[in-house]
């Protein structure tokens, strides 16, 4: 099976949670502060990989999770932080947000990589908050979440020449003869289901990789035959070579035929007819293919495509098949490979963040009467309270009423001994 279209889940490390740890030496009886920070959650991160060609991989596994980052330790000491977690992807996987459909990352060359979801930090140990006021603080952070986000991949070859036509033109058979490739080559139409690669090598040292793809017919780009599924590999190939049977055998007008997949191109994107495209006309070892060729020579010059170069092969005799390679090349050459997000830049930089355009609590009731405080930024900080500790609990609730929750829980009715709370964690109303 092929797969090219997944959705996954991926969960990166918590950091690891600061320590509230004191000095103990010989001959000082009280010792200031020495409970260390805890280290990075673990990022979760794609990377290409230039060995796989689909996104099977993910076809049972979904969920992704690094490790938490360790807890700080006593002595000052830093906990350890914890190791990424890698997922291999093909290149040419398209990276998204699922709940935004942000583009995140278009990963195109062997060993790019992205994060997609970032560790939580890791939370400082008590050493970082004494003060001449609170010299020995019993104050200490939890580690920070990680980032748990969906994203989609989304898998569209990238290949330099696509070979395209109706099927059984010939597609697979030329790819098997000019790569190493070894593709399924059939008597009957869509022998070909998923593109194959391979790669051309010519004589003078230059290379360029090829995708075979499945027979397009008419409507292809509503959905008819394989349809826009693989339209949409086209998209990413800088040349196309378009095969045109000459043999007349399935007594298909070759002609007619050209023009039909030069409409369903159009069709799906116009974009696609400015690539540049070379006619291969093949079967040129059958006995009608030369007057058929003729006729088709004829009808296009009538055409505005009259300047296409026209190479005439067999895959089976290997006729022809050195000068279309070479100008395969040449008009590589000439192509620059194109950008192919030019209306939509990666944001990749905005990764890490939570969003921004959302209000740091919300106030609501619930039919018991209990106040919930909800909202990323003080869940975020409740997570990152260490509960164990009445002075971290002190601090939880200066920074809360720092944000303005006192002032919103008042206005929304809250008096002296309401409950309120956030997460799993309860608490009394006190003004
Ligand atoms: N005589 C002759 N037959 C060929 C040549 N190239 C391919 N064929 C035959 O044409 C038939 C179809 O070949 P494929 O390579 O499978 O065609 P395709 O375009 O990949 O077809 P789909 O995958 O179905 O779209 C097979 O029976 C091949 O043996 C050729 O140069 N000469
Ligand atoms: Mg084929």
């Amino acid at each position: 099976m092929f797969i090219d279209q997944v959705k996954i889940t991926a969960r990166a490390g918590k950091g690891g949670d600061g320590m509230v740890a004191f000095r103990r030496e010989k001959f000082v009886p009280l010792g200031g502060p020495a409970g260390g920070d805890g280290g990075r959650g673990g990022n979760i991160t794609l990377r290409v990989d230039e060995g796989l060609r689909t996104l099977m991989d993910f076809r049972y596994k979904h969920i992704f999770k690094a490790q938490n980052g360790e807890r700080g330790m006593n002595k000052g000491m830093t906990g350890r932080g914890a190791k990424d977690t890698f997922i291999s992807v093909p290149p040419g996987t398209t990276v998204r947000d699922v709940e935004t459909d942000a583009l995140l990352a278009d990963l195109t060359e062997n060993g790019q990589e992205v994060i997609i979801a970032k560790g939580g930090r890791g939370g400082r140990g008590n050493i970082h908050f004494a003060s001449p006021k609170n010299p020995a603080p019993e104050i200490s952070e939890n580690g920070e979440p990680g980032i748990e986000r969906q994203v989609s991949l989304e898998l569209k070859v990238l290949a330099d020449v696509g070979l395209i036509g109706f099927p059984s033109v010939g597609k697979s058979t030329l790819l098997s003869v000019i790569t190493s490739a070894k593709p399924k080559i059939g008597a009957y139409q869509f022998t070909t289901l998923v593109p194959n690669l391979g790669m051309v090598r010519l004589d003078d040292d230059r290379s360029f990789a090829v995708a075979d793809m499945p027979g397009l017919i008419e409507g292809a780009s509503n959905g008819v035959g394989l349809g826009i599924e693989f339209l949409r590999h086209i998209e990413r190939t800088r040349v196309l070579l378009h095969l045109v049977d000459m043999s007349g055998v399935d007594e298909q007008d070759p002609f007619a035929d050209f023009g039909k997949i030069n409409h369903e191109l159009e069709k799906y994107d116009p974009s696609l007819l400015k690539r540049p495209q070379l006619i291969v006309a093949t079967k040129m070892d059958m006995p009608n293919s030369a007057e058929n060729l003729e006729n088709f020579k004829l009808k296009l010059a009538e055409t505005k495509a009259k300047d296409t170069a026209i190479f005439p092969i067999s895959a089976l005799t290997h006729q022809g098949l050195t000068p279309l390679l070479q100008q395969a090349a040449d008009l590589l050459d000439k192509t620059p490979s194109f950008p192919l997000y030019q209306d939509e830049e990666p944001a990749s930089e905005k990764l890490y963040e939570y969003k921004a355009d959302q209000p740091d609590f919300t106030v609501t009731k619930d039919e018991e009467g209990t106040f919930v405080v909800a909202g990323e930024r003080v869940e975020r900080l409740y997570k990152m309270t260490n509960l164990d500790r009445d002075e971290s609990l002190m601090r939880f609730a200066r920074q809360i009423r720092g944000m303005g929750v006192d002032d919103a829980l008042r206005k929304n009715g809250a008096k002296n001994g309401d409950l309120v709370s956030i997460l799993d964690f309860t608490f009394e109303f006190v003004e």
